[in-house]
């Protein structure tokens, strides 16, 4: 079904290389998983930069955020019996789940939606100490009224949960702290309130690995609750092992659409749809069999993760969703889709 995706011709748009290291001694490793909003006549994309010293021999070196907020490197020799270090993304050290690499985010834009750069009037969003000290990533964005809500995953030796921030002008900034506790992430806010209250999709995590999309509602966007498991893993599908939402769902005539992200068990990331009761979204009507997109070009293939195409921002304008994808966790691409199309592939529950 992956005929369904139209990749952009000019990807990839954003690589590791096209972006300065926020310091010296860092290295920007990858560029990936972009929330998008538009803003002042202009699409930008709030990119997560994911940085690492250069490697030494025998040992491996990553930055975290001391309780100072100085950002600092932790280094741990290679033949450490202690040490777990075989997926590129985590190192698991006695107890605590260091990341390879600590990413914060920034603001590209553009006029046409392909070409971005930097924009230098936008600050970039850095993790704070605590609940931040591995790094923010992944931020979903959604336009409520006036006001941008930033939904993104925090990281910690306490965990991976959700962090929020809300701003109208992309300067100012109010923080609201870790709104969904370990272990969560994957938060995407719907773009509309519904019977009055605010909506969100999530993504607890278990200890038996039930990684599954909830639902949950909220009188202020901050304090959530009434949380319904909606979406689950497949046993025998190509999203059996984790399910997790993308951006905010799309509302349609027939339901709110959601993109998602499914992994297998070889942790491979593709895309799926499915789609919720326009009046009780915590109802899934619909859901596709397969990927509406899998990773297939080389630079899906290959990369700092690879096997790997994961959504958490789009634009839609009529019939078209425009999705900003990381693709092999190293660089940003683009690709667009016909709403219509992804409605049809559906099936019905
Ligand atoms: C997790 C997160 C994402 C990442 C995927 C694929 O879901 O760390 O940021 O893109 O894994 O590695």
């Amino acid at each position: 079904m992956d005929g369904l995706a139209e990749r952009f011709i000019q990807n990839p748009l954003l690589r590791p290389a096209d972006v300065k290291a926020s310091m010296p001694g860092l290295k920007v490793a990858c560029l990936l998983n972009p929330g998008v909003f538009q803003f002042n006549d202009k699409t930008f994309l709030i990119v997560r930069v994911a940085e690492r010293p250069e490697q030494s021999e025998g040992k491996i070196s990553f930055p975290i955020i001391n309780a100072a907020g100085k950002t600092v490197i932790k280094e741990i020799a290679l033949d450490d019996a202690d040490l777990i270090a075989s997926d590129a993304r985590v190192i698991r050290y006695r107890g605590v789940d260091w990341l390879t690499t600590l990413s914060h985010l920034r603001l590209f834009s553009s006029d046409d939606g392909i070409h971005f750069s930097e924009d230098p009037d936008y600050p970039p969003i850095f993790g704070k100490p605590g609940l931040e000290s591995f790094g923010i990533e992944d931020c979903r964005v959604a336009k409520i009224e006036n006001t941008y809500w930033l939904t993104y995953t925090a990281v910690s030796e306490n965990g991976v949960g959700v962090g929020m921030q809300a701003t109208e002008d992309w300067k100012h900034f109010t923080r609201h702290g870790m709104i969904l506790p370990p272990h969560n992430k994957d938060c995407a806010l719907f773009p509309e309130k519904i019977n009055g209250k605010f909506y969100a999709l999530h993504r607890p995590g278990t200890i038996d690995n039930k990684n599954f999309i909830w639902i949950a509602s909220s009188p202020d966007a901050v304090h959530w609750g009434g949380h319904k498991c909606i979406v689950k893993t497949r046993e025998d599908l190509w999203d059996n092992a984790r399910v997790g939402a993308g951006a905010s769902p799309i509302k349609t005539p027939q339901g709110w659409l959601a993109i998602y992200h499914g992994a297998n068990h070889e942790h491979r990331y593709c895309l799926g749809a499915f789609l919720m009761d326009p009046d009780d979204p915590a109802k899934v009507i619909a859901r596709t069999a397969g990927p509406i997109m899998e990773p297939q070009e080389p630079y899906e293939l290959e990369g700092f993760f690879g096997h790997v195409v994961f959504t958490n921002g789009h634009i839609v304008d009529g019939d078209t969703i425009t999705i900003y994808y990381g693709a092999a966790d190293e660089l940003v691409c683009g690709a667009r889709f016909s709403i219509s199309k992804i409605l049809n592939a559906l099936i019905f529950i």
